[in-house]
């Protein structure tokens, strides 16, 4: 049935961290999302986020970046245009707009919700479909301070919340990463596994040297240790190393992940939408991953509700899913953004089995959180809205 994008959202949301989150390239004290919302003329509402960490220090895009990429060259090219389907939007969108992988991910996601919704199924069923209801999902470790972080991880097992662990290192010396993580792991034992995220922080032999030290402190996983750029440097990593390496920062796409593949850079692919350009990319990434026999990991950009669970609907469609997720996002965020809070169970996220994306915003909290102030500028009509 023929219908057109009528009016596109575009708001800007900063919500603050239970503490601060501690990484080698910034450390954050909230989060802060690009909420997008698509008004179709059959009356659908579809929805999506950007979200970044710490402004430009992680990624190239940031929240005012998105929000500007959206509003002033996307926005125009879908609007009052007889929207076919999702596929031909984000085609023309980009025949027109080069890279802006975050902007593009949110605007596909709240098309493709849009598409869920009038069909009546879970955003999952269009993305090939459901393989498994629930996605197991650790906890990143990144206060900053050895104590808290085992105090953290202690309480996080004694509620069954989660029992895999990842250590953003990568800031201090090596010596005292180290020490940092073999400290936390020898304190949790065979209770959990623990991995590491460096952030691009090291050299390669740095980066040898880390991987011999970790693999003698019990570490599962290191996360993207050298820069992006440095390909040559992590085939050989991966090539020399007894623990697992995986590619985060490098993978911006399938051209990425066919590039890793082909030369074996990485042992594990941390699957990102935002990064890969879009639900659709993200799951060409999976698909080679797959097909080269390379581990896959569900990745966050530390995502608040409605970012997460659009992840949580493509991870839910991989026929692997080795290490698990990191979707985690929501629960670093000290307030919730949806009517209904996403169901945190048995050290995992239960799918939704609504259609879309299966949640709705409260309009009264995102009021509230509104960079631009509308609490301050809007009044009345502040009432809960099933988007
Ligand atoms: C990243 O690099 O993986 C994921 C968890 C976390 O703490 O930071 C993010 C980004
Ligand atoms: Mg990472």
């Amino acid at each position: 049935m023929p219908f057109q994008i009528d009016k596109i959202d575009t708001w800007i949301v900063d919500i603050p961290t239970i503490r601060p989150h501690v990484l080698s390239v910034t450390a954050i004290s909230k989060q802060v999302m690009v909420i997008v919302r698509v008004h179709c003329s059959d009356g659908v509402i579809g929805m999506g986020e950007g979200s970044t960490i710490g402004g430009l220090s992680y990624g190239d895009e940031s929240p005012e970046g998105i929000k500007l990429a959206i509003d002033t060259y996307m926005a125009p090219l879908v609007l009052g245009t007889k929207a076919e389907n999702t596929a031909s939007l984000m085609a023309l969108v980009t025949r027109h707009v080069v890279g802006n992988h975050f902007a593009k991910n949110a605007l596909e996601t709240a098309l493709l919700d849009a598409d869920a919704r009038r069909c009546g199924l879970p955003l999952s069923e269009l993305l090939g479909g459901r393989l498994r209801d629930r996605l197991p999902v650790l906890w990143t470790l990144a206060s900053g301070d050895t104590a808290r972080d085992i105090a953290e991880a202690e309480a996080m097992i004694d509620a069954g919340r989660h029992d895999v662990f990842k250590l953003k290192i990568g800031k201090r010396s090596l010596a005292d990463d180290v020490a940092h993580v073999a400290a936390i792991k020898r304190a949790l034992g065979e209770r959990a596994s623990v991995r590491v995220d460096v952030n691009q922080a090291w050299d390669e032999q740095t980066a040898r040297r880390g991987a011999d030290m970790l693999a003698d402190a019990g570490v599962d996983l290191i996360e993207q240790p050298l820069p992006r750029a440095d390909r040559e440097g992590m085939r050989r990593l991966t090539e020399g190393s007894t623990i697992a390496i995986m590619a985060d920062e490098a993978l911006r796409g399938p051209h990425d992940a066919l590039d890793f593949a082909r030369s074996r850079s990485a042992d594990a692919f941390s699957i990102k939408p935002p990064q890969a350009g879009g639900l659709f990319a993200a799951g060409k990434v999976a698909a080679i991953a797959d097909a080269a026999h390379i581990g896959v990991y569900g990745g966050t950009m530390l995502e608040g509700s409605v970012g997460t669970i659009a992840c949580a609907q493509l991870y839910a469609t991989f026929a692997r899913l080795d290490w698990g997720t990191e979707l985690f996002g929501p629960l670093l965020q000290t307030e919730e953004i949806l009517t209904e809070p996403l169901a945190y169970r048995d050290c995992g996220l239960v799918l939704p089995t609504g259609p879309g994306l299966g949640v709705s915003l409260d309009m009264d909290k995102v009021v509230r959180f509104r960079r631009d102030g509308p609490a301050r500028t809007v009044v009345g009509a502040r009432t809960k809205e099933s988007a």
